[in-house]
């Protein structure tokens, strides 16, 4: 096992890595920011470095700063949360030239799955179900025209560098896919530096189920069941809950071993999510692969009582994994909803500044990760997740009525929040019969 980490990360994902550390008896290390002197993962760590100004550019993102504090601070290892350089593949082959451990996959695969042409093209090979389209990339709009009259229309433009749902355009027709190839090429050059396009069959009204997998040394590669994200906005989650409550055991160990089957074409190592496309006949889709932490991995840790963060410094230090793919069980249902710093009401414009009384809610089967305390000062100059509620009960009726009353205790004075979203969102009656898709918050925000 290593000696000591470095945490390259800040707010509630610090603390939750430093939390892992001191359970494996690892010593952590973390860096912060001059805007995150006064936070509260710095008071849990064994030693903090100060590793530039406010901006992350200067701090967070700076790959020097980071390498001068790991070499500083003599650790083995470096978790790097999620965001900022988790899935930097430069970052990761720079800690391994500097013979520091990178607690996530190698730079090639990260770099491969990061790709979205070449990981769909894996996700082929690898006989995982892939959205109808284009073999590959397509040069020009007449090419274009001709594979969308093979597939069908409404067919999907992507660009090969975008991701998180940038640099996606809808065609319904010869006419538009025309006008909007050439417009695509143009903004993909400029926003990514690279103008390639693919085009994909538009999968109408999906849902948006990940599974998370985890990958040792050593040729082991189980999958713990899956999360259905399709509560979102802009992209950006809200709630996340698993299982997803409408996979059947058949789907769900189909997905699985979809997921597993990638996992080793890429030869993928430590803890990945693959990301599906759920339509209404059950047909699912790879989209792409994620190979960092993710935001909502507390849901699968519920479920599964699977510590990821353990699991993933455990992998990094070379350990084989201590369980097999019938070891891992799925128990009862859990809900995660993220907490932002935000005005609902005034377009969720950020609402950074000074914390007044802060109460988390507890109780049965109640997780709070967050970095906030009472009369904390959140810096504006990062993410607005400021917490994460997460309740894990025996079913899902449970569960949503377990979140609205942990809501509803919850106390976060001073500033603005989502959790008033979220009391519409969980009383609706769509969400509560499961019956929603990627479009379910825009519509009911009527945006
Ligand atoms: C799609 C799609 C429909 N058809 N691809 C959005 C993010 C990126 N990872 C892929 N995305 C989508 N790809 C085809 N062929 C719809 C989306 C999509 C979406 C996917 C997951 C979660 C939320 C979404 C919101 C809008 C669009």
């Amino acid at each position: 096992m290593f000696r000591r980490i470095l945490v390259a990360n800040r707010g509630e994902i610090a603390l939750r890595i430093i939390r892992a550390c001191k359970e494996l008896g690892v010593e952590s290390v973390v860096v912060y920011s001059e805007a995150d002197e006064d936070a509260l993962y710095r008071r849990f760590a064994d030693e903090t470095i100060c590793i530039g100004p406010p901006p992350s550019a200067s701090s967070y993102l700076d790959i020097p700063r980071i390498i001068s504090a790991a070499e500083v601070a003599n650790v083995d290892a470096i978790h790097p949360g999620y965001g900022f350089l988790s899935e930097n593949s430069d970052f990761a082959d720079i800690c391994r030239s500097c013979k520091i451990a990178f607690i996530g996959p190698s730079p090639e695969t990260i770099a491969m799955v990061g790709h979205k042409a070449r990981a769909k093209d894996l996700a082929r090979r690898a006989e995982v179900p892939v959205v109808p389209g284009s073999d590959g990339l397509v040069d020009n709009d007449e090419d274009a025209v001709g594979i969308a009259a093979d597939i069908g229309y409404p067919v999907m433009i992507k660009a090969a560098a975008g991701g998180g749902g940038r640099g996606m355009r809808i065609a319904h027709s010869e006419l538009v896919l025309k006008k909007e190839f050439m417009a695509a090429r143009t903004e993909s050059q400029a926003a990514f530096n690279d103008g390639s396009l693919y085009l994909e069959k538009f999968i109408e009204r999906p849902r948006h189920v990940e599974v998370q997998i985890l990958s040792d040394h050593h040729g082991n590669v189980v999958h713990l069941g899956e999360r259905d994200c399709s509560t979102q906005r802009r992209h950006q989650k809200l709630i996340e809950e698993a299982p997803c409550p409408v996979l059947t055991d058949e789907l769900r160990r189909k997905m699985g071993e979809a997921a597993v089957r990638l996992t080793r074409a890429a030869e993928y190592t430590n803890a990945g999510t693959v990301e599906f496309l759920l339509d209404a006949n059950g047909d699912f889709y790879f989209m792409e692969m994620n190979s960092r932490l993710q935001v909502e991995h507390p849901v699968t840790e519920m479920i599964t009582g699977i510590d990821l963060v353990k699991e993933q410094i455990r992998i990094a230090a070379g350990e084989p994994l201590s369980f097999s793919q019938e070891d891992v069980e799925i128990r009862g249902h859990a809900i995660e909803c993220r907490i932002n710093a935000e005005d609902p009401d005034r377009n969720f414009r950020p609402s950074p500044g000074r914390v007044g009384l802060y109460v988390p809610p507890g109780g049965p089967g109640v997780r709070v990760d967050s970095h906030l305390f009472s009369n904390y000062m959140i810096p504006s100059h990062y993410d607005s997740m400021v917490a994460k509620v997460i309740v894990h009960r025996a079913t899902r009726e449970e569960a949503i009525a377990s979140m609205e009353r942990a809501l509803s205790e919850f106390v976060v004075e001073g500033i603005k929040t989502t959790i008033p979203l979220y009391h519409r969102i969980l009383r609706h009656a769509s969400f509560r019969a499961a019956d929603i898709d990627t479009s379910f918050v825009e519509k009911l925000l009527g945006s």
